[in-house]
């Protein structure tokens, strides 16, 4: 392979094919209500240079009085240098899909940008059917790149593959801080769409079915820039009683459904999403040697997955994306040849298929930010009202998974808030999709059970204490259905919340007349 690959030195000859540009000369290509598409998911593999020149284009413009905002289209979240700069500056117009970034959540609930939070494993089609409008610009990070436009990425998969296709122009950021090494991880493939796609012949996490780099149509491609600059990753506080008890909690009732003989003995391909308890989780998951080394389908993949793929409790890692630690990733780079043949990237479409994750027989470990005591989860709504992050990718696997399971602390901010609440104020998953709630508390399991039985269950096994009696009583004045509310109390706890600062001061007398 390598002797196809084109050095960085820019006087090779089999470079002189493709132009080096600055950042501001591609940044220049972007004009007012253009799309651009960006490689990358999460942090990793996303773009790191151009998107800060385009801040400063629109700084420039609006200081001149002209208006200058643009659309983004990308796998899930990214770093400061694109999310939080962009939307400082006022430059985003639109934006898709999930996004972590303090400042550009600020704007969104400021009503400053059109935010569609849509299934990661959709984004890529609804580009290709046309529902967002055309990508102008592609902005692909890259650790290597040829002339006739084979397209090396880095720690992610995304969409790169639909907007390298898709868009009028591709700028490839080439960045040195990615080690070569990284080239053979990815498997690109783009399925057709209908009525022509086919099965994702996927059958295990391991298996492979595209090519290890992007095609680009090498005309369209108008530039390299050239780069030094890690990922932006977030580093994550250290695991805390809460949620090592929810990652106990977890590995527990994942070894009691084995040896009951629901899970089977080889277990299934675990999904986990990002975030501390998601590190909880699987390291207990690798504590637990009472299950055996298991592999990950997922989108993804923290430093505690690695760490237990060098212990050997993880035998596979499928994922879109590399989310560790720099320290991590250069670890992975430079320990490679071990890495190899247990490490998988692909596009987001395919890590979250919902296909792949039926047919494999997912179990999805997910965050709520609340959840009902009927099962229903809000994952991305503060108070019904104000985004947080996004539904990522949880939808794609939760709908889709052998067992979906929703984690979270039963108390937010000091206890003031309960996570258990008699009606989530936004709806992500429903209680259709939900099997599985733990918390600190304990396990609430909603397989087989009606609506009043989960009730019983979520109140029971996974609210807090200070909160079990307000929700008994929630219950004892609601009326009698299939799903018991009291529809003008049902909302209390969060409008006392709003009033009052403290969930725990919820009177049903005042909500009920
Ligand atoms: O507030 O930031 O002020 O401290 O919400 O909560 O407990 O620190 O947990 O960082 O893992 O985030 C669901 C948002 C959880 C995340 C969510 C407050 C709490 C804190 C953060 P502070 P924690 P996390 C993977 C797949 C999307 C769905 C998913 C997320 C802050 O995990 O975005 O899993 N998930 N996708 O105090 C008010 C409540 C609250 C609350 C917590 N009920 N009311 N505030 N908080 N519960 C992603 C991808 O697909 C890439």
């Amino acid at each position: 392979m390598g002797k196809h690959i084109c050095p960085r030195n820019k006087k090779s000859k089999r470079n002189m094919a493709l132009k080096f540009i600055t950042a501001a000369e591609a940044a220049s290509l972007v004009k007012h209500g253009d799309n651009i598409g960006l490689s990358g998911f999460t942090p990793a593999g996303t773009p790191k240079a151009v998107t800060q020149e385009i801040a400063k284009i629109a700084e420039a413009e609006h200081t001149k009085g002209n208006p200058y905002q643009i659309g983004i289209f990308t796998g899930a979240s990214t770093g400061d240098s694109c999310d939080g700069i962009l939307a400082r500056n006022k430059a985003i117009r639109y934006r898709a899909p999930y996004t972590t970034n303090p400042d550009f959540r600020k704007a969104v609930n400021n009503g400053e940008i059109a935010y569609n939070d849509i299934h990661l494993s959709q984004m890529a089609q609804e580009l290709r059917y046309g529902f967002m409008g055309k990508v102008n610009l592609a902005i692909l990070e890259a650790c290597e790149v040829t002339p006739d436009g084979k397209v090396y990425l880095t720690a992610a998969g995304g969409i790169s593959p639909t907007i390298a296709r898709m868009a009028d122009k591709v700028v490839i950021e080439l960045n040195a801080a990615h080690s070569r090494n990284s080239i053979g991880l990815h498997d690109v493939y783009e399925p057709l769409d209908p009525p022509y796609r086919r099965e994702i012949p996927i059958f295990k996490p391991s298996d492979r079915i595209g090519t290890t780099y992007v095609q680009v149509d090498p005309t369209k491609i108008v530039g390299i820039v050239e780069v030094n600059k890690p990922d932006e990753a977030r580093a994550f506080t250290a695991p805390d009683p809460i949620t090592d008890k929810i990652g106990q909690n977890v590995a527990d009732f994942l070894a009691a459904d084995m040896r009951r003989g629901i899970i089977p003995p080889t277990f299934l391909p675990l999904q986990s999403g990002v975030g501390n308890i998601a590190n909880a989780v699987l390291g207990a998951l690798g504590r637990d040697t009472t299950i055996p080394a298991f592999e990950m389908y997922t989108e993804v993949l923290q430093d505690a997955v690695v760490d237990l793929i060098r212990a050997g409790r993880v035998k596979f890692g499928s994922t879109c994306s590399l989310t560790v630690t720099n320290d991590c990733l250069n670890g992975i780079y430079s320990d490679i040849e071990f890495f190899r043949d247990k490490l998988v990237l692909r596009p987001s479409e395919i890590s979250n298929s919902p296909e792949v994750a039926r047919r494999l027989g997912i179990i999805s470990i997910n965050t709520a930010i609340e959840a009902d005591i009927y099962g229903n989860i809000n994952s991305t709504h503060i108070g019904g009202t104000k985004m947080m992050n996004g539904i990522g990718g949880s939808g794609d696997f939760t709908r889709n998974a052998y067992i979906s399971i929703f984690t979270c602390p039963s108390v937010a901010k000091e206890g003031k808030i309960s996570a258990i609440v008699p009606m989530v104020s936004h709806h992500d998953h429903t209680e259709h999709d939900v099997n599985i709630i733990v918390t600190e508390q304990g396990v609430a399991d909603l397989r087989g059970k009606s609506p009043m039985q989960r009730a019983q269950t979520i109140i029971e096994n996974c609210a807090h204490p200070d909160y079990k009696n307000l929700l008994w009583d929630y219950l004892k004045l609601s009326s009698k259905g299939q799903t018991c509310h009291n529809v003008a109390a049902s909302l209390a706890m969060h409008d006392t919340l709003a009033k009052k600062g403290d969930m725990r001061l919820t009177d049903w007398a005042e909500y009920v007349k």
